[in-house]
């Protein structure tokens, strides 16, 4: 089947709006994805005709909820191909996944001396809570280097797999540098040291197939609102023996098998992660954005924004005075850009005017930008329905921009 832009484009009802009386061009992906009208559709059928709280009620509705949402569960499982839907816990988001595993590991697994270890292009949510852990048991936080064209760097990250390191955290795709990381590599020689991995895909799940347990990820996050689902949904995958292992992570309704005054005890995976009311219609409609993107296959989504990404790499560099930063050889999704003597908030608010959505600042990788001696960066990012059209507008509307700014 091949891949219909087209038919793409008209699923989302967002594509076709202006603004300033201009066509949009969305090219701000990375910070959330537009929706797909069959994923607002599940948003508003839920709320008009299903809605009650799960794994409460006898009756109808919550029954239905119920279903639903552990359908979406397997739908993830299956999109993961993780090996059982109890591996799948439903969150917030990468953020609170992250927290989950940070805060329920380090409870049991980290000490004094310890360390953990992360890598310098990690977004903030996989460096803060890993340093919080850190600073509350007594540990360091080690980071792995990498090199000046955005790849990691393996040697660094081989050496600091010593003996004192309880867990590596790091993206599978950076949000800034649009670098893929090795990471079946990475997890296999984490894993020759008996070392757990948590692998952050909040920036690869919606652009390339991910299989957790060819990976041998012991955990791997991601959010739905960047996979074209809702906000306020994501994703904890962990290994049935680590959730299993893990202490519970909040309390309160649904973890709970019984409780008394004096003593609780927890419910089975996954729920025994799912303290309160989930965002249940949220899983649900992720689950619709997981039949979307299925129904057009992830690897034809991964070839067709392969080549958007080489086009506008192609295009930028025949631009005079821009340098890009990530020029790692395996890319995904993202072009960071700056350009000598101009600010990258300046770019972005001009070209905002022309109709085109990019992100300028430091994408929360304030290290990184740091390391590269940088304040911030312009940044286009790409999903299924960017256009080589929606690029050649926005290379145009750049050099008019810089035009005017230079
Ligand atoms: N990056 C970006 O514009 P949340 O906010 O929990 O959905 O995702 C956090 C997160 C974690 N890891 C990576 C690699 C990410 O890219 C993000 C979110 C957005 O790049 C918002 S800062």
């Amino acid at each position: 089947m091949s891949f219909d832009i087209a038919k793409v484009r008209k699923a989302f009802p967002i594509l076709h709006e202006q603004v300033y009386n201009k066509q949009l061009v969305y090219l701000d992906n990375a910070a959330t994805t537009q929706k797909p009208q069959s994923v607002i559709d599940v948003l508003s059928e839920y709320y008009q005709k299903y809605n009650s709280n799960i794994h409460r009620g006898v009756h109808f509705l919550s029954s239905h909820c119920t279903e639903a949402t552990e359908t979406a569960r397997k739908k993830v499982q299956l999109f993961l191909r993780a090996a059982h839907a109890r591996e799948i816990i439903f969150t917030r988001g990468t953020t609170e996944a992250i927290n989950l595993v940070a805060q329920t590991f380090s409870q049991d697994h980290l000490k004094k001396g310890d360390e953990v270890v992360i890598t310098r292009m990690e977004h903030h949510s996989n460096i803060v809570p890993w340093q919080m852990a850190c600073e509350r048991y007594g540990a360091k936080l080690k980071v792995v280097d990498i090199h000046k064209n955005g790849s990691l760097d393996l040697e660094s990250y081989e050496n600091a797999l010593t003996d004192k390191v309880k867990i590596v955290a790091f993206a599978h795709v950076s949000n800034t540098l649009g670098t893929i990381n090795p990471v079946k590599e990475m997890i296999e020689v984490a894993h020759s040291k008996n070392i757990p991995v948590l692998v952050d895909g909040a920036q690869s799940v919606q652009h390339t197939p991910v299989n957790v347990q060819d990976l041998d990820a012991d955990f791997y996050v991601f959010s739905g609102h960047k996979i074209y689902a809702p906000t306020g949904i994501g994703v904890l995958y962990g290994k049935e023996e680590w959730l299993e292992k893990l202490p519970p992570w909040q309390g309160g309704g649904e973890m709970i098998e019984s409780v008394t005054f004096e003593k609780t005890t927890y419910n089975e995976l996954p729920f025994k992660f799912e303290a309160g009311t989930p965002d249940y219609i949220g899983a649900i409609a992720l689950g619709a954005a997981i039949d979307f993107v299925e129904k057009i296959g992830i690897e034809q989504i991964s070839s067709y924004e392969d080549m958007l990404l080489r086009y506008a790499t192609d295009k930028i560099k025949t631009i005079e005075g821009i340098e890009i930063i990530g020029n790692a050889n395996r890319k995904s999704g993202v072009l960071s850009f700056v350009v000598d003597g101009v600010h990258p908030y300046d770019i972005g608010v001009l070209l905002d005017k022309t109709g085109i959505a990019v992100r300028t600042g430091n994408h929360c990788t304030q290290p990184l930008h740091d390391w590269y001696g940088i304040p911030g960066t312009v940044r286009a990012s790409f999903a299924m329905y960017n256009t080589k059209e929606e690029i050649d507008y926005l290379m145009e509307k750049l050099e008019q921009v810089l035009s005017m700014l230079r």
